[in-house]
């Protein structure tokens, strides 16, 4: 067993932990506050090499493993969310389907642009009304000559409507199948396409600054052409992507969490009270002593679950394991953050404010905890 990481992948830690400090650390708070999604990290993130990391270089990748990328997403976890959110989902949920499931006519019009970070892109799944069900998904898509016509909405999508958002991937109903389910299929529809309309929610607890959309599709007429992969495959494509969305979610959970525990300890240390620093009393020291310890196991847990996927192995359960831990063990800390902090952990000015909110997103987004320990349990054979 070897626990070290590759030279290339600790150069990579170290190359997004100082671009973090230095370019969004400062900010974090006022764009959480405005909720504003800020271009310029954007563009800064992507000359950093940060979309498109897992991608061969023949379509503009980085050519890297999922284990370099999930380190990259952790790091700008450990100081902003809403940053690391708008990485993450452009990687895995963006650009992962056309890159997995698309025709290499589709590779090469998409994914260069998507990994210079000159576009955007949403992955369509979740409805109003599938959630957690997601396989009860409404918007259909009815093959009129050589066009697709989509009819429907999706809610809560990533990437989906900023200035250079460039489409979407949809699920949509196309058919029934010969055992009477409905037959699922992703469409990839282009920003500007007439009858597709992305626009911004807001109001959001957490992610203030990432950018969230509700799509609306009214004969919305995209090519045939633009169906992804094989008719029919939509469902398994979309739970495919979400196995390796759901290590970044996890990802985002140890880097909060890694957050958490340093401002935690940080404070404890310099804040006295009674006369000395409150890390001295042990019902603190023991908080502090409970996050390293889940913090660490929350690391083991998620990078075995891509050492199984850059090996080729099935990982399925243990990514659902590590994104159910994950978001646990942040929840943890940012509560034990958050207390550490006194009366000061409730004030915006404090970023532990932030991650406590942020935090919450991680036991629900890409299948709530509860759908984690549905997955698990049906691995194992217990439902
Ligand atoms: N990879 C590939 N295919 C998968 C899969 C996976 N990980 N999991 C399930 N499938 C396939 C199944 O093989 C099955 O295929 P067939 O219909 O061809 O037999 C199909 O998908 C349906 O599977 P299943 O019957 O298990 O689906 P359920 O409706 O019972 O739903 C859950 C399973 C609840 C686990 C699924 O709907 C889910 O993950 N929901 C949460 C969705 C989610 O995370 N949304 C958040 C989006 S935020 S971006």
């Amino acid at each position: 067993m070897d626990f070290h990481l590759s030279t290339e992948q600790e150069i990579l830690r170290d190359s997004v932990r100082s671009f973090a400090e230095a370019e969004i650390k400062h900010k974090a708070s006022e764009l959480d506050k405005n909720e504003e999604f800020s271009y310029d990290t954007m563009q800064k993130m992507a000359e950093l090499g940060l979309f498109g990391v897992f991608v061969s270089e023949k379509y503009g990748g980085q050519g890297m493993d999922y284990q370099s990328y999930i380190i990259a997403v952790e790091e700008l976890a450990r100081v902003d969310g809403s940053h690391a959110a708008t990485v993450a989902a452009e990687n895995s949920l963006g650009i992962g389907p056309i890159y997995y499931f698309g025709s290499e006519e589709q590779k090469r019009l998409y994914l260069p642009k998507l990994c210079i970070g000159e576009t955007l892109w949403g992955f369509g799944l979740t409805e109003a009304n599938a959630g957690s069900d997601a396989a009860n998904s409404k918007t259909t898509a009815v093959l009129d000559g050589n066009q697709w016509v989509i009819n429907g909405s999706k809610i809560f999508i990533t990437n989906a409507s900023t200035d250079i958002s460039a489409g979407v991937t949809v699920l949509c109903r196309t058919g029934t199948r010969e055992d009477g389910r409905p037959e699922l299929s992703c469409i990839l529809v282009e920003t500007g396409t007439p009858g597709y309309k992305a626009s911004p929610m807001h109001g959001k607890m957490m992610w203030r600054s990432s950018n969230t959309s509700e799509l609306y599709f009214e004969d919305c007429r995209v090519p045939a052409e633009n169906l992804l992969g094989p008719r029919g495959n939509g469902f398994h494509q979309m739970m495919e992507t979400l196995d390796g969305g759901r290590l970044s979610i996890a990802a985002m959970g140890l880097g909060g969490a890694q957050g958490c525990y340093e401002m935690a300890l940080k404070y404890s240390r310099e804040r006295e009270q009674f006369n000395r620093p409150i890390s001295r009393f042990q019902v603190n020291a023991f908080k502090l002593a409970d996050m390293a310890l889940e913090i660490e196991t929350a690391r083991l847990l998620l990078y075995k679950a891509c050492w199984l996927r850059d090996s080729g192995l099935s990982f399925s359960k243990i990514a659902a394991m590590a994104k159910l831990h994950c978001s646990e063990v942040m929840h943890n800390c940012a509560n034990h953050a958050v207390q550490l902090h006194g009366g000061y952990g409730l004030m915006q000015e404090f970023d532990v404010e932030r991650f406590y909110r942020d935090q919450k997103l991680l036991e629900i987004g890409e299948g709530t905890s509860e759908v984690q320990r549905l997955v698990i349990a049906r691995h194992i054979g217990a439902l």
